[in-house]
């Protein structure tokens, strides 16, 4: 370890800083061997501080200092204190200005934090910590400054030279160098802070926000990427409209520039007025790019974007509140594809990520509140809790106050806090304040890990013509959480009868004649509900909508399964429904595989599946939704221990089954949502083509490899990456060696100029079913396309084999989770952050099998021994090992 014994940061040992920085001014020296970063900062004491004189003490890290002066005094060593952590000096009680001088290496910057090089170029990412390895500063975020910033580079390598803010001069030296200088009107956390340099190409356009301002927009890209901007760009228009028409929010400055890296830990960074991404998250042409892929660059633009309201202009006081930031956008940029495209869909989409990926963490070693009360290294938090579940939470404010209220809340959020940085207590605040809702009980949200369950239960008394529903809620226990408060649950319902949702009279409620749909405000341990004047058994709709971020149990019939999914007006509990019908039925299949019992599919699925095809006028994406499984992870995510092969083995089974069963169905649809019009990534064309190619996947398996001739025609002769891929995906996955090997060769000699899509390449090999996999997995390392050093790449390989293929990497001999393991302890002295992320998989291991269970701890333990472990692995490793 870097540290002998990391520290844990508490919230609540918060204190304000002792001192302000009013006016930053930055003088870069970029260059090929070092990079020199000379610092003014005006400082002062904060008034706000109930600390004396204490020194000043500035975190810096990885810093060369060459030069110090306090107020225009060169200070000495004996001046100041220095380490590998801070720099720290006494100062005087009014106003004062430290210079610094420090000499970084970019290049040698692999942790992709700080200022580093990606490809030829220089960018920066300071969230969460990077900024204090380009500078000693108060690097945390509610010191809020001015910056200004120049940057010197050669002007033939580094033609294009940006950084936050506007441009206000520039110019040209006699050494071949050029500068360029840029002003920051809006104060601001060190965080957002931004620079780049590079050879850059660029598209340009304009907006016009609603007061009038024109906005000068830029996405900087490498020259061979300059016809993949388009999508993006177009993305960004929509956001900046759909955020002034939705919340009232306005751009603020002339600029707004975004440069596309190759080499990023993230999706993007929202740095202000200079947002910097992930080549995989702005570029985008149909011949390289999927409609999933389409999608996630029109939502990761706009999230960016959103952020200069719910991130910027009112920003965190520690990183304990990202959620504030991050739980508000991520629910913003879905309300905003929502409207962009299917809501129905993207709820869909959006809870079985939650439901797959933020429950099993809720449930796992790393479980904490949206809100955490600790951490070792905050790299480890931005977490799919503090995201997804973050948006959820304010998806329940949202529904709680209604929609207008919602928007008086955030109005007053935004406008009492601009230019702050806050908590997500004053959110909440401000949301009360807003709508006089009594949010008091709700806040358990933020401060309670875990994932709440309902356990739902139903009685109808045809006598006294009543339905009474009785909830009960719990949490379960989660580290350092032993006790848990009721939580306060929206629980959005409905009853259902023959012939369509039922008046629900609520007795003892004040709006006895509310039409088909309620929220019941669940709020105690148990509570009950009783409806009257009913006519007929109903069958309740439950969570509709997905109301609350919860696990809800009802036992439902096979056929009342079946009826919500012909029946419900909610397409989200039609699609619920049909995936716990799914859950049923492969459990079955798993018992049937244990006790070497033929594994039979039950009829009524597939008779679902059936009618779902020739539903009239159901969204196309929605059948495609509907007729698919769930998932592998899903499935192990529900079962404990968890048997990925036989899920797999079951799962497998069944979609051969319904495959063979509905092969005339699936023929013509196929066959009629093939299309000759030019690829637009329209919700229509996309939800087309998703039934398309699920209609396709089950095809590739029935017997006689009956249509592989047509999913060849469709791998080849494909002119958009959507009917590419999932041809190619279902020939890897297929048994014809010989088609299999030459698409994976023609596929490479295909796009081999193009990154992106290579990485498709590693993913589709790395999650392939067949039993050498990591053995290819392991050549593909020494393939000259793979590049340990470049996090996509990592992802695309080692991630998706260890956290997309479980059967491959829970291998019984234990060989993928050496393989994990060998391949952590290389990256985390690479790019810590990256390595840690991938530990995901090994960190659960506390759900499988005794055998699994003893050599996954194996692997953690070797990790936990390795030399120089980084804070980040440090806190994961032994946090998984601790639970
Ligand atoms: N705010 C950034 C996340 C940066 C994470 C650094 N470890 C991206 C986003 O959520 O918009
Ligand atoms: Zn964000």
């Amino acid at each position: 370890m870097q540290d002998a014994q990391p520290n844990t940061i508490y919230l609540k040992d918060y204190q304000v800083p002792p001192y302000l920085i009013d006016h930053t001014e930055l003088h870069f020296s970029l260059g090929e061997q070092a990079t020199v970063v000379r610092t003014r900062l005006s400082l002062r004491k904060n008034p706000a501080s109930k600390e004396g004189a204490v020194p000043l003490r500035l975190v810096g890290q990885e810093l060369q200092l060459t030069s110090l002066t306090l107020d225009g005094i060169e200070l000495t060593s004996a001046d100041y204190e220095l380490n590998d952590d801070y720099l720290q000096l006494a100062v005087p009680t009014a106003a004062f200005v430290v210079e610094t001088c420090v000499t970084i290496k970019p290049q040698e910057n692999t942790s992709l934090e700080g200022l580093y090089k990606s490809n030829t170029m220089f960018c920066t990412q300071c969230e969460a910590e990077g900024f204090r390895k380009i500078t000693y500063y108060l690097d945390r975020p509610d010191v809020m400054s001015l910056f200004t910033t120049t940057v010197v580079a050669d002007q033939a390598k580094y033609p294009v030279l940006l950084s936050n803010g506007n441009n206000v001069d520039n110019g040209v030296n006699d050494d071949g160098s050029h500068w360029s200088r840029w002003d920051d009107p809006f104060p601001k956390p060190s965080y957002l802070f931004a620079l780049v340099a590079g050879d850059l190409a660029k598209v340009e356009d304009a907006f016009t926000t609603c007061s009038g301002r024109e906005v000068c927009l830029r996405i900087f890209v490498e020259d061979k990427d300059i016809d993949k901007c388009e999508h993006a760009m177009a993305s960004l228009i929509n956001a900046m409209r759909w955020d002034e028409q939705t919340y009232g929010r306005e751009y603020d400055l002339d600029i707004f520039n975004i440069v596309a890296v190759d080499d990023f830990n993230m999706g993007a960074m929202e740095n202000k007025s200079l947002n910097i991404f992930n080549t995989s998250c702005v570029l985008a042409k149909p011949e390289t790019t999927t409609d999933a892929g389409y999608q996630r660059v029109e939502g990761v633009v706009a999230h960016e974007y959103f952020h200069n309201w719910s991130g910027n202009r009112v920003t965190c006081r520690d990183w304990f509140q990202l959620s504030l930031k991050e739980g508000f956008t991520v629910y913003r940029d879905a309300q905003f594809s929502s409207a962009m495209g299917s809501e129905t869909v993207k709820r869909v989409e959006d809870v079985s990520f939650l439901k797959t990926l933020q429950f099993s963490e809720d449930a796992g070693p790393m479980a904490h509140p949206i809100r955490p009360d600790s951490f070792i290294e905050i790299s480890n938090f931005y977490t799919v809790t503090v995201y997804e579940k973050g948006a959820e939470v304010v998806r329940m404010i949202a529904h709680l106050l209604g929609e207008q209220a919602f928007r008086r809340g955030s109005d007053l959020y935004f406008d009492r806090h601009d230019g702050q940085a806050v908590t997500c207590e004053d959110f909440v605040l401000a949301m009360e304040e807003a709508s006089g809702v009594d949010l008091q009980q709700f806040r358990n949200w933020y401060s309670q890990a875990g994932t709440p369950q309902l356990a739902v239960a139903g009685v109808y008394d045809s006598a006294a013509r009543s339905y009474t529903l009785t909830v009960d809620q719990s949490c379960p226990q989660t580290p350092g959480q032993d006790e848990k408060k009721p939580f306060h649950i929206p629980l959005s319902m409905a009853l259902l009868g023959s012939a369509g949702a039922l008046p629900l009279n609520l007795a003892g409620d004040n709006d006895p004649t509310s039409p088909g749909e309620k929220v019941l405000n669940i709020a105690q341990a148990s509570q009950q509900f009783v409806f009257e004047n009913i006519d007929e058994e109903p069958v309740p709709s439950l969570l509709r909508g997905f109301s609350a971020p919860v696990k809800l149990s009802f036992n439902y019939s096979r056929d009342q399964l079946l009826f919500i999914i012909g029946n419900d007006s909610d397409g989200f509990c039609r699609w619920d429904a049909a995936q716990q019908l799914g859950v049923a039925v492969l459990n079955d299949m798993i018992a049937a595989h244990s006790q070497q019992r033929p594994m039979v599919v039950d009829p009524r699925l597939i008779d679902a599946y059936r009618q779902l095809l020739r539903e009239p006028g159901l969204d196309k994406a929605m059948v495609a939704l509907l007729i698919t499984l769930p998932s592998e992870a899903y499935m192990a995510e529900l079962s404990r221990p968890v048997d990925v092969h036989a899920i797999h083995a079951a799962r497998t089974e069944a979609r051969g089954q319904i495959a063979s069963q509905l092969s005339e169905l699936l023929w013509q649809t196929y066959n009629h949502n093939k299309t000759d019009q030019a690829y637009q990534p329209s919700t229509a064309q996309i939800a087309q083509r998703s039934l398309k190619n699920r209609a396709l996947d089950y095809l590739m398996l029935l017997p006689g490899g009956v249509a592989l001739e047509q999913c060849l025609s469709q791998y080849h002769s494909g002119t958009n990456m959507t009917d590419v891929l999932q041809s190619f995906v279902s020939i890897q996955n297929s048994e014809h060696s010989v088609e299999k090997a030459a698409a994976v060769q023609a596929f490479y000699r295909r796009w081999e100029n193009e990154p992106l899509v290579i990485n498709q390449w590693f993913t589709v090999q790395a999650t392939s079913s067949a039993e050498d996999t990591l053995e290819q997995v392991v050549a593909l390392l020494d393939h000259p396309a793979f590049d340990i050093t470049n996090p996509n790449k990592v992802r695309a390989l080692i991630g998706a084999f260890c956290g997309q293929n479980a059967v491959g990497f829970h291998r019984q001999d234990g060989a993928g989770y050496r393989f994990l393991a060998d391949q952590i302890t290389v990256l985390d002295g690479i790019n810590p952050q990256i390595a840690a992320r991938l530990l995901g998989p090994l960190t659960k291991w506390s759900k499988f099998g005794s055998g699994a269970q003893k050599l996954m701890k194996q692997e953690l333990q070797r990790i936990k021994q390795s030399p120089n472990l980084s804070r980040d692995v440090f806190e994961v490793v032994s946090k998984s090992l601790a639970a």
